[in-house]
């Protein structure tokens, strides 16, 4: 039961005085030594919300993602295995930064009285980690949490992310008519394999995909997923899978360094005819890359994916002889503008922008029959809405050619795992449509050639200062700095440039983009230049 008394007796202090938390982007993440005392809060606060949602079962992932081994993080997922519900956050800041037993009673209170819930209703929470030292104390914190709570919980120890929120809505649509699947690790590969093998039935394996694992848990997992796939149907050789050495996860490895450097992590050699991609430290993110005959490093980030992701299931659902099921991308400003003109003048879907956190994109993607959603960095996935799913389930094939178009369809929608992004299945979705149409990166790269861009961290006094409008794109506040930022964009040919402060790390992130690399890097170090 809800042990008041045990609640304000067990509270572990803060690490660290004076420390500020929040429950951004991504939950909450630092350095792990002072998330002890939030661990406890969490356990709390997922019991509460499972109560506030009639004892449905709530998960809580540790991890901070690809951030550096000794950062930790921990965020909550809800019952169909989406993000926190965003009202719930500014609570979750208020618990975790309650200091003594007395604060966190009425922080309690607050959210009690404020969501009407019913403490006696029982909850349910699920836990999981990734391979980060940090993980195990931080595991018992978090059941000290739950414990004093009184909630009924089960460790379903390492996990990447996307598992933990697959398993979430497993549990929770178990037995209903939107089942989601097996709620185990094993039931997750089956699902996704016997999909992958739906969607290549006929076709000629690709050569080897090399996949940089960033020393993280995507590498035991994809190794255990492996097993379920015969190797006549994917060839996957996996580096970067040191998660037991101190020090090596993310370092120097991984989607982020990827992305961030635009270059192959230095622990793989690469030559031209090589296919490669990088997971990132919890497995969510997935960018893709190869190099060129002269030795050109050549990215295939979230951009592409999504182009990839949008044509192949608009074609599929035409073959289909469903158009009425309509397609749609969602992106954010980080987007390459090549991609969003490739999306919607050679495609023709509709695109919309949104802030920056999955959480915006995901709700965006529900808006649509089909919805792609990818961030530029790798994190994304495909979401069907149900009336698509009917429909995809329902049809009938008047000719060979839609059944196979059916079958396809109705493969990647076990295929991909809709929750959240999830590398292991967005691989997995890419070696499809790549298998399918019997493509190189190359000719996958050609649908469109980015814009040269450049992304500029700028450390400033106080990032708060910056404010936003119109999905981050332009600033309101400071007064008269977004009118200095289009005057200088408006010298560069196909210029674009925004500034916002970050959700996830106490810096102003500057975006240029324009015709040339030297144009780009210019107006991106002037834009940055205003902001210091
Ligand atoms: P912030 O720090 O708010 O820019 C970063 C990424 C997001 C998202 C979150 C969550 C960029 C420019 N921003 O957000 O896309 O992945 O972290 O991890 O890549
Ligand atoms: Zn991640």
């Amino acid at each position: 039961s809800f042990d008041t008394a045990a609640i304000k007796n067990n509270i572990i202090a803060h690490e660290k005085q004076g420390f500020v938390y929040t429950y951004g982007t991504a939950g909450f993440r630092s350095n792990a030594e002072v998330l002890g005392s939030v661990m406890y809060k969490v356990g709390i606060l997922a019991t509460l919300r499972s109560k506030k949602l009639n004892g449905s079962t709530i998960g809580v992932m540790i991890t901070a993602s690809h951030n550096p081994e000794e950062d930790n993080g921990v965020k909550l997922v809800d019952p169909r295995g989406e993000m926190l519900e965003q009202s719930w956050e500014v609570y979750a800041t208020k618990l975790a930064n309650a200091n003594d037993g007395e604060t966190l009673l009425n922080a309690i209170d607050e959210i009690v009285a404020q969501y009407k819930i019913d403490l006696d209703i029982p909850a349910n929470v699920i836990y999981a980690y990734d391979t980060r030292p940090s993980c195990p104390h931080l595991v018992k914190c978090l059941e000290q949490g739950l414990e004093a709570a009184g909630a009924k919980s089960t460790n379903f120890g390492l996990k990447t992310t996307p598992m933990l929120h697959y398993l979430v809505r497993c549990i929770n649509t178990a037995g209903t008519n939107d089942a989601y699947g097996e709620a185990t690790e094993e039931g997750y590969y089956k699902k996704l394999t016997a999909a992958f093998a739906t969607a290549v039935k006929g076709k000629p394996r690709l050569s080897t995909l090399h996949v940089d694992c960033a020393n993280g848990v995507g590498a035991p997992k994809l190794r255990e997923l492996l097993k379920f796939i015969a190797p006549e149907i994917l060839s996957v050789d996996i580096v970067n899978e040191d998660t037991t050495t101190v020090g090596q996860l993310n370092k120097n490895c991984g989607a982020d360094f990827v992305k961030t450097n635009q270059r192959a992590p230095p622990s793989i050699t690469i030559t031209a005819g090589d296919r490669c991609c990088s997971y990132d430290g919890d497995a969510d993110r997935i960018v893709f890359y190869y190099v060129t005959e002269d030795g050109t490093f050549r990215l295939l980030d979230g951009d592409k994916i999504a182009g990839l992701a949008a044509s192949f299931i608009t074609e599929l659902v035409h073959e289909a002889g469903i158009d009425s099921i309509k397609v749609g991308v969602v992106q954010t400003a980080y987007a390459n503008g090549s991609s969003t003109n490739y999306l919607t003048k050679v495609l023709s879907v509709p695109v919309s922008c949104v802030s920056t956190g999955v959480k915006h994109l995901h709700h965006e993607a529900e808006k649509y029959d089909v919805g792609v959603y990818f961030e530029a960095n790798g994190h994304g996935t495909v979401l069907f809405s149900p009336d698509a799913l009917n429909t995809i389930k329902t049809v009938e094939a008047k000719t060979p050619a839609q059944k196979q178009a059916i079958a396809q369809l109705s493969a990647l929608t076990e295929l991909i795992n809709q929750t959240v992004g999830d590398a292991i299945s967005d691989m997995l979705l890419v070696e499809a449509i790549l298998t399918s149409r019997q493509w190189s990166f190359e000719e996958w790269d050609q649908a469109y050639t980015d814009l040269p861009n450049r992304l500029v961290k700028v450390v400033v006094s106080d990032r708060h200062i910056f404010k936003t409008t119109n999905a981050e794109r332009q600033l309101v506040e400071p007064a008269g700095l977004q009118a200095e930022i289009d005057s200088l964009v408006a010298k560069y040919s196909n210029g674009r440039s925004f500034v916002r402060a970050s959700g996830t790390e106490d810096a102003v992130r500057v975006y240029a983009e324009a015709a040339t690399r030297a144009e780009t890097d210019d107006l991106a170090f002037k834009v940055a230049q205003l902001v210091y």
